[in-house]
């Protein structure tokens, strides 16, 4: 679409959002909705605390759907006449106006019961007996719990019969954890639940959020005290504030940077069960197995559409993962994928979408995916002939490298052409294969002294905080990192052409070490060309786009987890080994005069925790004895498998 009906659109969206927020009372949902607030028992009798606000015009013959968000981040305000101020994904639905539903998930805040962290799912349904339901079975959570697909049968079985006007369809959306409650009342799912959009939503815990393939997320160190406590008060303070309160100190989080081993963190989290949990399952063990909801996602119903953002820092795996596991176990189900240039859940907000200090693609692109895309979505189903007949594509996604977004049919794309790249000892990132000259064998290699003491940070300057976790570093210029010794970069040519990557990218790298144990970390950069004029998104006063090396994809490998994420194994120093890692997809275009780099290196801080590079079971508990420097080896048959698109 045309830049200037972006802006039009944005510029419609500004007036109509201040017009109807400057209503009688200067509360739209004050003046459009009705407040209630329930305790909904569930089959267990527990009770779960649901705000519903009502649209005032409802009535026998104008009835409305429901629109449900379940959540373990308060529903505050509480309170039959305490009104936040917008409801709904965005500004847009709350004007289409729906029935809103907000509940408090068992054990969180004014609900009842015990919390659990990604609620393990129940085994699949029950017998006819129990209504092709399952029973609420003990153990399989906590205690006699049912799990997040029940509570939310019954929340809605118990909405159609006591809500009037409603008119017997129900969404669910969510973002981020609340994305993986919508996720998870996926499995035998409630007739009546006819449209659900996972945004951003975590799908399992040892790839999204607190590990990358294995390995710790250090940063979130200071969000235990939000996951590992029973019941907060049901106050509207936030629960951000809370955590840094339960580490007793204004900036409880510096305490990530720590250069020390992570058993030093046990002080603030002795009884902290969710760190407790966390420390005593180092492995992808059946605690973490469980509790991801992708083996669970079978025989979809409702319709789907899973929304992420290509620069989200936090859950990137997850809506990629749940997109393509619904695609796998229920070909021909309604199920579609939304990929925007936002940050983590930024697609939500009428305006502020900025990825801190670098890319930022506007208002109008989030206006744009609110008003065509999700309002379409959720309009059919929920409101419409809710055929499928929605008229939006299998796949909506957003070229971050030419600025405009691009539909597709499958995803990956069926004319993708799979293209590797060697990491050559010459510092060439060559799709043909040159060996290196380093060694007589032929086996060229490039190789660094890998130092915990002295670990790459994952941004130029780790004492700025960046929120409630990690965020600016996606794409980030890497120029810091490359003048490291202890950083490896890869570079094509110049491009005599603009090259697209779209799809999958897979490290296999071949590689060796002196030590017993090491993490991998590859990065994907575009790198622009030294008279790169700005562009309209970086618009970063403090950012000369000459020579920028533009953070594109980048992970995580655990190496210890390179032949299973459940059995670690050490590495025999000295013996050339196969790593072998997804990055998450991408679509980005590499301008002709830009190149494409790789960087390898093996420490990442604090964003994952340091790997001692010396094997211990758990390196939770690894000593200051454990960390030592180790001699790091990648040969140059190493490859970077990418998805091309023409
Ligand atoms: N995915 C985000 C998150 C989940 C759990 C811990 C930390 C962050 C989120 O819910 O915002």
């Amino acid at each position: 679409m045309k830049k200037w009906l972006y802006s039009l659109l944005a510029l419609i969206g500004s007036c109509a959002a201040t017009s109807a927020q400057t209503t009688a009372t200067g509360n739209f949902v004050r003046d459009n909705y009705q407040k209630f607030e329930y305790k909904i028992p569930m089959r267990d009798g527990t009770k779960l605390h649901t705000n519903v606000y009502v649209p005032k015009d409802a009535s026998a013959i104008n009835k409305y759907p429901f629109l449900m968000q379940r959540t373990c981040y308060s529903v505050a305000p509480y309170g039959p006449d305490a009104y936040p101020a917008a409801v709904g994904p965005s500004g847009t639905l709350m004007r289409d106006k729906y029935i809103f539903v907000y509940q408090d998930v068992r054990g969180r805040w004014a609900s009842e019961g015990t919390w659990t962290n990604m609620t393990p799912n129940l085994p699949d349904p029950a017998p006819a007996a129990t209504k092709g339901r399952k029973k609420a079975q003990p153990a399989a959570t906590t205690a006699g719990a049912p799990d997040e697909s029940s509570d939310t049968y019954d929340t809605i079985e118990w909405l159609l019969k006591n809500v009037p006007n409603n008119n017997g369809r129900v969404g669910q959306w969510g973002i981020s954890y609340p994305g993986f409650y919508t996720a998870a009342s996926l499995p035998d799912a409630h007739p009546a639940l006819k449209a659900a959009s996972p945004q951003a939503p975590v799908s399992d815990f040892f790839f999204d959020d607190f590990h990358h393939n294995g390995a710790f997320i250090q940063a979130y160190l200071f969000t235990y005290p939000v996951f590992g406590v029973q019941h907060p008060a049901p106050t509207t303070t936030a629960w951000y504030n809370d955590s840094f309160i339960k580490t007793g100190s204004s900036d409880g989080f510096q305490f990530q940077y720590d250069l020390g081993p992570l058993k030093n963190v046990q002080k603030y989290y002795k009884d902290n069960f969710f760190w407790q949990e966390t420390v005593e399952h180092p492995n992808y063990d059946a605690f973490w197995q469980k509790r991801s909801i992708l083996p669970h996602l079978k025989n979809t119903r409702p319709a789907v559409m899973t929304v992420g953002g290509w620069f989200d820092a936090e859950d990137l795996y997850g809506p990629l993962n749940i997109y393509k596991t619904i695609e796998k176990n229920t070909p021909g189900a309604y199920n579609t994928l939304v990929m925007g240039p936002f940050g983590h859940g930024r697609w939500s907000r009428e305006t502020g979408h900025t990825l801190h200090s670098n890319v930022y693609f506007g208002d109008s692109i989030a206006t744009f995916y609110q008003r065509n895309i999700e309002a379409n979505f959720f309009g059919h189903f929920l409101k419409g002939a809710g055929d499928g007949k929605t008229g939006l594509p299998e796949a909506y996604l957003f070229n971050t490298g030419r600025n405009e977004w691009r539909t597709f049919d499958k995803w990956p794309a069926a004319d993708a052409q799979t293209k590797e790249y060697f990491l050559n000892s010459d510092g060439m990132l060559a799709s043909n294969k040159i060996m290196g000259s380093a060694d007589p064998s032929g086996n060229g290699f490039t190789e660094f002294v890998s130092d915990p003491m002295k670990p790459v940070p994952y941004t130029e300057d780790i004492t700025t905080t960046q929120g409630f976790t990690p965020f600016n570093y996606m794409s980030e210029d890497q120029r810091f990192a490359g003048r490291r010794p202890d950083v490896l970069t890869f570079q094509t040519d110049v491009l005599t052409e603009d090259l697209t990557l779209g799809g999958e990218i897979t490290a296999k790298l071949k590689v060796s070490t002196t030590g017993t144990d090491a993490d991998w970390v590859v990065k994907l950069i575009d790198v622009y060309p030294p008279n790169e004029p700005n562009h309209p998104y970086m618009p970063n006063k403090n950012i000369t786009l000459g020579n920028y090396q533009q953070m594109v994809r980048s992970e995580a490998m655990r190496g210890r987890f390179r032949n299973s994420f459940e059995k670690p194994e050490p590495f025999k120093p000295g013996e050339i080994t196969d790593v072998t890692f997804r990055l998450q997809d991408v679509l980005h275009t590499f301008k002709k005069g830009h190149r494409m780099m790789i960087q390898v290196q093996s420490t990442w801080f604090p964003l994952i925790d340091r790997n001692p590079q010396t094997y211990v079971d758990n390196i939770f508990k690894a000593e200051e004895k454990d960390f030592k420097k180790a001699t790091h080896r990648v040969y140059d048959n190493s490859v970077i498998s990418v998805q091309i698109l023409k």
